[in-house]
């Protein structure tokens, strides 16, 4: 897969060099390029951002420095053409926009192609969006109902919960499956040695060698600790 990046701060994601996205990488299985915005400014100041229309508080991100960014990154589209289903996919993280999710990160995760336009200040001004749908599907993704500085931190999060799924990117493909969201559930409590710790023991099942009586007690903690924290999860289908 190749993930490119837009943003004013590329340094943050030097933390995609390490750990397993990190051998990904060096493997050749993920193709992963940041581009520094400011590569396409032209004046003195490299200046990204500028007053709003309309008034208000903070700065919008000039559209001229995005339009050439993606331009570089997606070719420039000869004419009206569609836009097709293995288009490449850019993603802006957004607090406006839909929720990323386990099931979007799968959807993804099957893509050829992802861009992620990283913004700060107040936004980007809208006509960047309304240009790259012309030549790319284009979406707004929010990691939750936060607001962040930019969309750089939000950015690496869905990297990480979209490349790990990638085959080969994590080792063991069954701990993919067996994790929290993966069936709808929160995750049931884990322990390993010793038995005994400052006086607290591992629940006896554990211990028992009964395996059906394991994932009986296993489920149950998942359905309970679900009912009591996210309870939202258990009444979606
Ligand atoms: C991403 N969840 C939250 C923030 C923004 C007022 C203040 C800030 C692309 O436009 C953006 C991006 C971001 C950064 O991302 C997040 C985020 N998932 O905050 C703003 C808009 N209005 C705009």
């Amino acid at each position: 897969m190749r993930i490119d990046i837009v943003t004013i701060f590329p340094a943050i994601f030097d933390a995609l060099d390490i750990s397993l996205l990190g051998k990904a990488r060096q493997n050749g299985i993920i193709d992963l390029r940041v581009t520094d915005l400011r590569t396409y400014t032209h004046d003195r100041h490299r200046t990204v951002d500028d007053t709003p229309y309309g008034g208000g508080a903070g700065m919008v991100m000039k559209p001229e420095p995005w339009g050439e960014a993606l331009d570089a990154i997606l070719g420039v589209q000869d004419v009206q053409s569609a836009v097709l289903d293995g288009d490449p996919v850019v993603i802006f993280p957004s607090p406006a926009g839909e929720v990323f999710t386990q099931r979007m990160a799968r959807h993804l995760a099957e893509e050829e192609h992802l861009v992620f336009g990283c913004g700060r200040y107040e936004g980007i001004d809208q006509r960047v969006f309304d240009d790259a749908h012309s030549r790319a599907r284009v979406r707004l993704v929010s990691l939750g109902d936060y607001v962040l500085n930019g969309g750089e931190v939000a950015a690496l999060a869905m990297v990480e919960a979209i490349a790990r799924l990638i085959p080969g990117v994590v080792g063991n493909p069954q701990s993919l499956v067996e994790e929290s969201h993966e069936d709808g559930l929160l995750e049931y409590p884990s322990y390993t040695k010793p038995p005994v710790w400052r006086g607290r023991e591992v629940p006896s099942v554990l211990l028992s060698g009964n395996h059906g009586a394991i994932a009986a007690w296993r489920r149950e903690q998942q359905l309970e600790r679900t009912r009591r924290v996210r309870p939202d999860l258990l009444s979606e289908d």
